[in-house]
């Protein structure tokens, strides 16, 4: 059975992070609190009285499940991963395990994960939960919260047995299919405990995904860290969660949005290296999607609605490394690349020895050909291929041109001296020097760092 089928063709989801700390948004007690903002409570030590008061302020009567799947769906994403309880312990769904729930405890007395379900269902978008198995700082055996309870007389087993698993138990019984549980930071837990909920959640649900940070490697797939991207191709399956701001939960005064450009880049440097990206949103506690983030998923959408071949089912480049005006996706005979840099008339492929039959912008309907030189470069020992290209990019921020080739992509490995100058090394060959000891390490144009 290949549960990562829909998964693998799917490359885009939207992660939803939605909980009481929407409501101090960052601030509590007049104060601006550092970080990301599911982590108030931990950051400013909240005690578990004064937190839970925020459940009787929760009422989030903007809150619309089909404008949320619609701007989903219209942003091209294909799965939702919402967060039916993150750390701080309180169930954004209708629980009967714990009071500490949206219908038990708040004025909303209401289940909104009932409402994203049959939204989805309608829409064919995969309802994902993101589920804290761990750390949870309401309960006292939960991992965490060492402000309130004193770490040493805490029984996780006690409520890893009677709050985490009867809790996953409920989000794959009460909300019809689920296509990931999404397991997230595994401290404390044991390799026996991470086997159990995996094992847990395909017993329930056999079609069900479970990503890594279920921990001890009993996960489908691979969760990178937060908005880090490899150097290079991974075959593993992999995805990379991101933020839009810096931020996963909401917060006031968190204005630093990524570009549409830098976000359609990072889509297309992760599906070009074989990985899906979850990008996030943070509602406010009316439930409103913020309006900058609601813009930029508008933009990709149009984007994908235009140049979507090239990533939906898209295989990651030939390439091990990175190239230099952009990044390359592929399908059985056709190469897409992905320009980022529109050049001087002229893109130059290294390397590639297939012989290409067809070029053209994915973008032009009339797939009008592009005049493409190919030789092999005595010189270099090369296989040099010239694109001669429009003088305008048909798309500001990524434009995509379709090579059609004889069968597979065949790649010279061989490491030469670029027309810039540059020689490139693959990031998994190349020796890392730092100019000094806190000098970050910079690999690849998306600027993230990989450890
Ligand atoms: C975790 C959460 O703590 C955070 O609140 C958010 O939900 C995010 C998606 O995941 O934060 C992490 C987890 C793992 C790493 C970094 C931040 N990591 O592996 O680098």
């Amino acid at each position: 059975m290949d549960r990562l089928g829909w998964w693998r063709d799917a490359k885009f989801g939207m992660f939803i992070h939605w909980g009481l700390y929407a409501i101090p948004a960052g601030i509590w007690k007049g104060k601006e609190i550092e970080g990301i903002g599911e982590w108030i409570m931990r950051r400013a030590q909240i005690p578990v009285k004064e937190y839970e008061q925020l459940a009787k302020q929760f009422n989030p009567v903007k809150f619309s499940a089909e404008e949320w799947v619609r701007i989903a769906k219209e942003a091209g994403m294909k799965y939702i991963v919402i967060t039916a309880k993150h750390h701080d312990g309180f169930a954004m769904y209708d629980s009967k395990v714990s009071d500490y729930d949206i219908v038990d405890a708040t004025p909303f007395e209401r289940d909104p994960m009932k409402d994203l379900a049959e939204a989805c269902q309608r829409e064919g978008i995969k309802l994902c939960f993101y589920y804290s198995q761990a750390q949870d700082w309401h309960h006292l055996d939960g991992a965490g919260n060492d402000w309130d309870y004193d770490e040493e007389k805490k029984d996780f087993a006690k409520y890893f047995e009677e709050k985490a698993k009867p809790q996953v138990r409920e989000l794959l019984t009460q909300y019809g299919p689920i296509g990931i549980i999404w397991f997230d930071t595994p401290v404390t837990i044991t390799p026996e405990q991470s086997r159990e909920l995996a094992d847990l959640v395909h017993k329930l649900q056999p079609e069900c995904l479970v990503n890594s940070r279920v921990g001890h490697n009993a996960g489908d797939y691979q969760s990178a860290g937060d908005n880090q991207i490899p150097t290079c191709v991974r075959e593993c399956p992999w995805e990379t969660p991101a933020t839009m701001n810096d931020t996963w939960g909401y917060k006031v005064n968190d204005h630093n949005w990524k570009s549409v450009g830098t976000l359609l880049r990072l889509l297309v440097d992760i599906v070009s290296k074989g990985g899906n990206y979850l990008l996030n949103v943070g509602p406010t506690a009316e439930g409103v999607i913020p309006q900058p983030s609601v813009e930029r998923l508008k933009a990709i959408g149009s984007w994908l609605r235009i140049n979507g071949e090239a990533i939906y089912g898209a295989l990651p480049s030939p390439y091990l490394l990175e190239l230099e005006w952009g990044a390359i996706t592929r399908k059985p005979g056709k190469l897409y690349l992905h320009i980022f840099d529109w050049a001087e008339r002229e893109l130059v492929l290294y390397g590639l020895k297939n012989k290409v039959k067809k070029a053209y912008l994915l973008a032009d309907e009339k797939c009008s050909f592009l005049k493409v030189i190919q030789e092999y470069n005595k010189e270099l020992e090369y296989d040099v291929l010239k694109i001669l290209i429009p003088e305008s990019a048909p798309d500001e921020n990524v434009s995509v041109i379709v090579l059609e080739i004889d069968g597979d992509p065949e790649i010279d490995r061989m490491i030469i001296q670029r027309a810039s100058g540059k020689v490139v090394l693959e990031g998994c060959v190349a020796d890392i020097h730092r100019s000094s000891i806190d000098s970050p390490i910079n690999i690849g144009f998306s600027g993230i760092v990989e450890n």
